[in-house]
């Protein structure tokens, strides 16, 4: 298909390059992500052109700003991303847009950063790699804390989606995941550790205060999908703690959309399609993790989809969620 959009993808900056080697590994790609991950220009755009992609909203790689102590060095470096990223939309309005790199160790400055992003330069939201350190490397703040509803009231009021990318645990809080360092990574330690966010923000009654914020998950939903039923079944029986208004699943489907990043695979997509319907799927590849022709090649052939739906989730959907003028 072409004109597919795509928004799970990243770039870096020299000061958050290094938070990708790890994630090399030993797969002997670290030269081809150094350049793929620092290049915002030719050789994305000739990937994307063969692969389809017309359109792709840019990210800083994670967990990037949200893994800087000191709150001064983070917002120094989430501007400096913002501005990189601004620079290649500057260049190719047509073909890249911007989530802006937040600091979140302090809630006012994040939203200043949104507000500058979005106003000044044309960005299309914001992406936050999970919980944030803050001053000591044992530190994670979640964003469902009372600190962080003026935030999210300057994001509502921005109308602008966040995306809740994943990000590893520390390892100082880790312990379940001991001797297995494969398991905390893209495997599954990513998918629950961000499910747990979102569902944290589900439990907080902030989409009770702001309804009509977007939060958008990657993975075709980090398996929350699969689990949404048995969550407000079992909370039936006990709800201890839980401080929304409504229903779990009711925010999940109201303030939630999903994307198809990094999870290829047709079974999992029929799961996440029937559960959140089509208007809140969307295409995404997960550049360069992963690569763009294995998230295209499986779109494109899918035949879990009807044709109008693969318009949807491919460009439509996103054209609309966004307010992109691309026709
Ligand atoms: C991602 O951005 O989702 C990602 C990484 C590192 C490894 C795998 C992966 O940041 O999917
Ligand atoms: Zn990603």
């Amino acid at each position: 298909m072409k004109g597919k959009i795509a928004f799970e993808e990243h770039m870096a900056i020299a000061e958050t390059l290094e938070d990708t080697r790890s994630f090399a590994g030993d797969s002997g790609r670290w030269d081809d992500y150094v350049r793929q991950i620092l290049d915002v220009g030719s050789e994305r755009l000739e990937t994307m052109d063969r692969t389809g992609i017309e359109y792709a909203i840019q990210s800083l790689n994670a967990p990037g700003v949200q893994g800087i102590l000191d709150t001064r060095e983070a917002i120094r470096v989430a501007r400096k991303a913002n501005d990189k990223l601004a620079e290649a939309t500057i260049r190719h309005p047509r073909r890249f847009g911007a989530f802006a790199a937040l600091p979140m160790q302090d809630p006012e400055a994040a939203a200043a950063e949104l507000t500058r992003c979005v106003k000044e330069l044309g960005f299309k939201g914001a992406l936050v790699n999970g919980f944030t350190q803050k001053d000591v490397p044992d530190s994670a703040i979640y964003y469902d804390i009372p600190e962080y509803r003026p935030f999210w009231a300057t994001v509502a009021e921005l109308d602008v989606p966040f995306y809740l990318h994943p990000r590893m645990q520390i390892p100082a809080q880790a312990r379940n995941y001991a001797g297995h360092p494969w398991l905390m990574s893209a495997p599954w330690g990513f998918a629950v550790e961000t499910s747990i966010h979102a569902l944290r923000l589900c439990g907080c009654g902030v989409f009770d205060d702001y309804p009509k914020l977007k939060i958008v998950i990657g993975h075709l939903g980090e398996n929350i999908p699969f689990g949404l039923w048995r969550i407000d079944a079992r909370m039936r029986f006990s709800r201890r703690g839980y401080r929304g208004k409504r229903p779990l699943g009711e925010y999940f489907l109201d303030n939630f959309v999903v994307t198809t990043s990094g999870n290829f695979n047709d079974p999992a997509f029929r799961c996440t399609l029937e559960v959140m319907g089509a208007d809140k799927v969307f295409f995404s590849a997960d550049y360069p993790f992963e690569r763009m022709e294995d998230a295209a090649d499986w779109y494109d052939a899918t035949s879990v989809i009807s044709e109008a739906d693969r318009r949807k989730i491919g460009r439509e959907n996103a054209i609309r969620l966004f307010k992109l003028n691309l026709d």
